[in-house]
């Protein structure tokens, strides 16, 4: 297309956008009406953390939720798409100790920010809802669920190993840190042992896994995938092993139980309580210094399979169930702490990592099922698979891995030295912090009576008023150091006792918010049970893959627990998600060092936000990543101003009948009409925006070499164009909503229907046979008459010829595909 001719009518995307919001929010055009007249629907998107103002990855989040918003309005659901900030977080804390401020001034401050640039990037959100998890109001209702889940026992402390990052001064989860480093800041994260608080999610691993199938087919398989690999099942058996000079068996967890027979060793986690206590005198000078480096070696490194293996004799001797050998018992950092048991059987012909010790310590290997691949002593391979029992007592002979562990784990049962057991690699959520700006645990320490939770009634339990240099990271929390804060009476016995001093791991936070929006004032609870009935599950949640394990985990989780507590009566929160792409630039994601970053605000201000939003859009299917340098925000606004000068022109009356117009355009529209409903409802919304601008070229034809703008045909495009378009451009709809005498808002009309009558393909081919054999195709119009197809059948000079001056004897006409002549004899 070439650019605009001088002088005809555009629209003026600035002036739309403002006169478009303070019609929004004069009207509370987006707010549901919960009257119960329409089926309800609950649209949200993935929670923004006010980081600073929007930026391209925002913008292609929220368009996709808003697509799917507007859309369901349209279509006469009750729609809730509620909006609010995740804002508690370091991000704050740290702003606040640069600038000599609270966190709170950044935090609310750039909530301000952003939430005029949500208003003006046209989100149909219900702002009467909205919420911040750093208000008062909303973490009383955090701590109340730490309580409810304290009561549980899904709550508790305990001291163990714990992944410390030195500069930010917390401790992290294990999810926190990414290759050995702070998700955050990118230190190298070591290891300390701390008394924390942890979530019994592994309480839950079954059901986190189980209730999966609720949503195969309706969340990305690939999140699915990445669902389940986290929490890890593994199927196998306890093996109780007697170490020499103790009385505790010692047990270990193994996926193989059938290779009892070839355990040559047995290795324990340096850092797990049993090494220290099993190492001998004679090791122990050497153990203590293994173990120090361990603790500054990240889970990761452990699990490498490229390292090389480390590891420390103890001085003691195990003894196998099956056959009463001595096993050595080493330490080794590649057996870790904190899954299964921390022990194992090492079975080094048949699992990889054993073999790699034995061979760097020079340990025995012994081979107990024949797969016919190489030795693994000699070549270095373990034979992990399938084969042939051997040196392995009644196990020999047994057909495959399946009857070689039933067998064994029947023996060792009626042994009793072991059982058939389940692990998963999902641990406890660590969920203490030692940082200012989060949600106080509401518990105190008391001397006397030890862990005393906060009454319900005294709750919130309000963060002091700390800023600057106070808040700097020093080990422990810095709300330890706030003596007036710190200092409680027991609530139990009244003596002097201790508030806990750290706050909760902000992944908390975000685990209820959904059902907050649900009744954000309530005050008898964290939200309504008989609001939270009417609209949950949510519909559809949409955001970024980046959340595909642990905000979604830990909301399921936190709606399991929910569910126990009889406050819901489902148990998974999000019946639908879709994760967008990102949006990239020059191949690469936007960065400052790449200096590739595109300012969403500076594009706005050139193109507007219904170019911007549309340019998104059509880009590409939702889940895929948006190239910025392949897209052109400039045509697209071409495009917009078409659509728009369309509405400038129609001159046929508002209400004129669409039936006496021209027949071809109709067509048209009601073959877009169907397929942006199709597009829009299987998630393809670029294709809706490719179809719209069809429909602009069809109607722009029609006006200027057709039938022209009189023509009621041409109202009925324009007015199909502008609901359709108003859930990508909403402000461009508005325009040509008005500009064809609706009175506002295109928001509150509905979303047209396709008219089947005017689906049917206008030509087909018709096949003329004679006597059997095809002698002419014919392309007709779908809808002529009998009469007329048979007259054009007959007269085709390839029938003529057929018949060769034959009377017919009969035809058949099965329009409109074939017409079938029998001549005379
Ligand atoms: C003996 C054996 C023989 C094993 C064999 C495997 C193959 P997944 O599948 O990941 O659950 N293991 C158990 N606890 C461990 C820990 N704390 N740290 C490191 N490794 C551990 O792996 C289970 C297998 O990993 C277990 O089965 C154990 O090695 C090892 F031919 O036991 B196996
Ligand atoms: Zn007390």
């Amino acid at each position: 297309m070439t650019s605009e001719p001088e002088g005809r009518a555009s629209y003026d995307a600035a002036a739309a956008q403002q006169r478009w919001q303070e019609f929004w929010a004069k009207d509370d055009t987006f707010a549901p009406r919960d009257d119960g007249r329409r089926e309800r629907r609950y649209v949200l998107d993935m929670f923004p953390y006010p980081s600073g103002d929007l930026h391209m990855g925002h913008a292609e989040a929220f368009v996709m939720g808003d697509i799917i918003a507007r859309y369901w309005r349209l279509k006469g659901y009750d729609v809730m798409h509620p909006i609010g900030w995740d804002s508690f977080g370091l991000p704050a804390e740290n702003a606040a100790i640069a600038r000599n401020a609270h966190p709170a001034e950044w935090t609310y401050a750039n909530i301000e920010t952003q939430a005029r640039s949500f208003r003006r990037y046209g989100l149909s959100l219900d702002w009467t809802r909205r919420l911040h998890t750093s208000d008062p109001e909303y973490y009383r209702w955090t701590q109340w669920l730490f309580l409810r889940f304290y009561e549980k026992g899904l709550a508790y402390r305990r001291a163990s190993y714990v992944n410390w990052c030195p500069v930010d001064q917390t401790v992290l989860a294990n999810e926190q840190v990414v290759q050995g480093a702070c998700e955050r800041c990118g230190a190298t994260v070591t290891k300390r042992k701390l008394t924390q608080w942890y979530f019994k999610i592994t309480d839950y691993a079954q059901r986190l896994l189980d209730d999966m199938s609720q949503l195969e087919g309706k969340w990305p398989d690939r999140v699915l995938a990445m669902q389940r690999n986290w929490i890890g099942r593994s199927d196998g058996a306890y093996v109780d092993f007697r170490i020499e000079g103790r009385d505790e068996p010692v047990t270990v967890f193994t996926t193989r139980p059938d290779t009892l027979f070839g355990a040559t060793f047995f290795v324990v986690a340096p850092d797990a309580e049993l090494a220290s206590e099993l190492v001998d005198d004679e090791h122990r000078e050497e153990f203590e210094a293994y173990l120090a480096r361990v603790k500054q070696t990240s889970e990761i490194e452990r699990q490498s399979t490229e390292r090389e293996k480390t590891g420390v004799f103890l001085g003691r001797y195990a003894t196998n169930p099956v056959n009463g050998e001595r096993l050595p018992v080493w330490a080794a950092d590649y057996v870790l702490s904190e899954y299964g048991t921390g022990a194992i059987m090492a079975v080094p012909a048949h699992d990889q990592r054993d073999l790699d010790f034995a061979l760097t310590f020079g340990l025995p290997v012994r081979v107990v099922i024949e797969t016919g691949l190489p030795d693994p002593g000699s070549s270095g391979a373990a034979t992990p698979g399938d084969g042939t029992y051997v040196n392995s007592g009644p196990l020999d002979g047994l057909p495959d891995t399946s009857a070689g562990i039933a067998a064994i784990c029947a023996q060792l049962e009626a042994d009793g030295l072991g059982r058939a057991a389940v692990t998963y690699r999902l641990r406890d959520w660590l969920l203490s912090r030692q940082r200012f700006w989060g949600c106080p645990i509401p518990i105190i320490h008391c001397p006397a009576c030890g862990e005393v939770p906060v009454p319900d009634e005294q709750l919130p339990v309000e963060l002091p008023d700390l800023r600057g240099a106070a808040l700097a990271p020093k080990g422990v929390s810095p709300l330890a150091a706030a003596e007036d804060w710190v200092n409680v009476a027991c609530p139990h016995c009244g003596g002097p006792a201790k508030r806990d001093a750290d706050t909760m791991d902000t992944f908390v936070d975000s685990s209820w918010y959904f059902f907050r929006y649900c009744s954000p004032g309530y005050t008898e609870g964290p939200f309504d049970p008989a609001d939270v009935a009417r609209w949950m599950p949510v519909a559809q949640y949409v955001g970024g893959v980046e959340h595909a394990i642990l905000h979604l985990l830990y909301s399921r989780f936190f709606t399991k627990v929910l569910h126990d507590l009889g406050m819901v009566d489902f148990t998974e929160p999000f019946s639908r998600l879709l994760n967008q792409g990102q949006v990239i630039n020059q191949g690469k994601a936007m960065s400052k060092s790449l200096n590739n970053g595109v300012d969403l605000g500076e594009q706005i201000d050139r193109f507007g936000v219904d170019a911007v939003r549309t340019t998104v859009v059509f880009a590409g299917p939702p889940e895929d990543d948006i190239d910025w340098a392949d897209v052109s925000p400039a045509s697209t606004l071409r495009f917009l101003q078409r659509a728009y000068r369309l509405a400038t022109e129609v001159t046929s009356a508002f209400g004129a009948d669409p039936a006496t117009g021209d027949l071809a355009l109709r067509r048209q529209t009601h073959k877009t009409i169907h397929g942006v409903t199709e597009a829009l409802e299987s998630g393809r919304f670029n294709v809706e925006v490719a179809r719209d601008m069809e429909l602009v070229n069809a109607t722009r034809k029609a006006i200027d070499s057709g039938c022209g703008p009189a023509d009621p045909a041409v109202r009925e495009a324009v007015e199909a164009l502008a609901v359709m378009l108003s859930v990508v451009a909403p402000y461009v709809a508005e325009e040509m909503w008005a500009l064809l005498g609706h009175a506002p808002s295109v928001a509150n009309s509905t979303w047209p229907e396709a008219d089947p009558a005017l689906l049917v393909s206008e030509s087909t081919t018709m096949v003329v046979q004679v006597q059997g054999k095809v002698r002419a195709k014919i392309e007709i119009p779908t809808t002529l008459s009998e009469d007329d197809a048979v007259a054009l059948a007959l007269a085709d000079p390839g029938v003529v010829r057929a018949l060769d001056g034959r009377a017919v004897r009969q035809v058949i006409a099965r329009l409109p595909k074939l017409v079938s002549i029998v001549p005379e004899k």
